[in-house]
C-alpha cells in the first residue's frame, strides 16, 4: 500500500484555501493509503507565535482535522514537535543542502520581502519539511499549489542522498487537487487566501459564522465586465468564486457558467453564501463535540506512538548509512 503524509500549521483557523488544497484530499486518500497527518507546530514558529494562542491552535486544528472526516482508525493524526526525530533529521538534510537552493524558494522570497531581516527559520523551513516527508518513507505529498516547489525540492534532497550513501529514502510524488489547487484572497483574488492576512474578510475559515461568510462573499472583489465566465487571467476574481462554489457544491465550472449565463454577480455571490454556508454547517458541529473532549488528546497520543514507530526505523537507517555509532 502506498503511504500519503501532509501537515497543516497551527497558525489559526483553518480557511476553506487550506481544506480545499490540502484537507479534502487528505480525507480522500486515507481510504486508498496508509496515511499519516501531522499538525505542523515546528513549522509555525517560523515566525513569532504567542505561546498560549500556539496551544490552543493545536487542538483547534486536530479537532478540525476530525471534524472534515479524518479517521484515527484510517490515519495517523499527531503534533510534529512530539516526534523529536523530525528536528534530527532536519539537520542532517541541512548539512546536504545549498544555500543557493534554498534562496530559490518562492515562498521565502514572498514572506521575508516585507521584513528588515528574515529569521532563519523561515529560510531553512523547506529542509524541515523535507524531513518530515522523507521520515515516513511517504509515496504521496498531498498539498496546495503554493507548496509544490517544496516538494520538488524534497525530490532533489532524497535522491542526492540515496546517491551520496546508499538507498535510504523513498522519492515522494506532489499530489495537487485539479480544482482549487490555490485558492485566492477574496479582497486581493491575485494572492493566495493566507490564514495571516490582515484583512479577515480576505478568507473564508472553516469556523467563520453565517454572517461572517455572507460578508467575505458579498464584499469580495470581482470586475466591472458582468459576465459570469471562468479566466482566471482576465476575471481572477469571479474565477475563483467558481472555484470555490465548484467544490462545495460538486457542480462543474461548466455546469456553473451555464447555470449563471445572463445572472449577476449579486445572485452568483448570493448562491454561494448559501452551498458555503451549508457546508460549514456540519463541519462545526463535530468540531464543537470534539473540541473539548479527552478523545482528541487521547488520538493525538496515540499517533504520536505510531509515528514514532516508523520515525525509528527511518532514522536507524539513515544514521547506520550516514555512519554514526551506535551503542
Ligand atoms: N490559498 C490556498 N489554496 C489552496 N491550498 C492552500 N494551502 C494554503 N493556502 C492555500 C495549503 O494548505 C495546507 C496547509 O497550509 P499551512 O497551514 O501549512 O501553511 P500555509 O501554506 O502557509 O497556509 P496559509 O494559510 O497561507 O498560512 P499562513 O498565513 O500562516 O502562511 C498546505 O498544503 C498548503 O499548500
Amino acid at each position: 500500500m502506498k503511504r500519503v503524509f501532509s501537515g497543516v500549521q497551527p497558525t489559526g483557523n483553518i480557511h476553506i484555501g487550506n481544506y480545499i488544497g490540502a484537507l479534502k484530499q487528505f480525507v480522500e486518500l486515507q481510504e486508498e493509503m496508509d496515511a499519516i497527518y501531522c499538525i505542523v507546530d515546528l513549522h509555525s514558529i517560523t515566525v513569532p507565535q504567542d505561546p498560549r494562542a500556539l496551544k490552543q491552535h493545536t487542538l483547534d486544528v486536530a479537532a478540525l482535522y476530525l471534524s472534515v472526516g479524518l479517521d484515527p482508525n484510517k490515519a495517523i493524526i499527531f503534533v510534529q514537535s512530539t516526534v523529536p526525530a523530525h528536528s534530527e533529521l532536519a539537520w542532517i538534510l541541512t548539512c546536504n543542502s545549498y544555500t543557493g537552493e534554498l534562496s530559490r524558494m518562492t515562498q521565502f522570497k514572498d514572506k521575508s520581502k516585507e521584513r528588515e531581516s528574515a529569521p532563519t527559520g523561515l529560510f531553512t523551513y523547506p529542509l524541515l519539511m523535507a524531513a518530515d516527508i522523507l521520515l515516513y518513507d511517504t509515496d504521496i505529498v498531498p498539498v496546495g499549489n503554493d507548496q509544490k516547489q517544496h516538494i520538488e525540492l524534497t525530490r532533489d534532497l532524497a535522491e542526492r542522498f540515496n546517491n551520496k550513501y546508499g538507498k535510504t529514502f523513498v522519492i515522494p510524488e506532489y499530489r495537487g487537487t485539479k480544482v482549487g489547487a490555490r485558492i485566492m484572497a477574496l479582497d486581493e483574488p491575485t494572492n493566495k487566501m493566507s490564514k495571516s492576512a490582515e484583512n479577515e474578510y480576505s478568507r473564508i475559515s472553516l469556523l467563520d459564522t453565517p454572517e461572517k461568510v455572507k460578508k467575505s462573499i458579498m464584499r469580495a472583489t470581482t470586475d466591472s465586465d458582468g459576465e459570469i465566465r471562468f479566466d482566471e487571467k482576465n476575471k481572477p476574481g469571479i474565477s475563483n468564486l467558481l472555484t470555490i462554489y465548484s467544490v462545495f457544491s460538486c457542480l462543474s465550472i461548466q455546469e456553473l457558467e451555464k447555470k449563471y449565463t445572463g445572472c449577476g454577480y449579486g445572485q452568483l455571490k448570493k448562491d454561494l453564501v448559501e452551498v458555503v454556508n451549508d457546508s460549514l454547517v456540519d463541519i462545526q458541529k463535530r468540531y464543537f463535540d470534539i473540541r473539548e473532549s479527552e478523545e482528541l488528546k487521547r488520538i493525538l497520543k496515540d499517533g504520536t506512538e505510531k509515528a514514532q514507530t516508523i520515525a525509528e526505523k527511518t532514522m536507524k537507517r539513515v544514521k547506520e548509512n550516514l555512519g554514526f555509532i551506535t551503542l
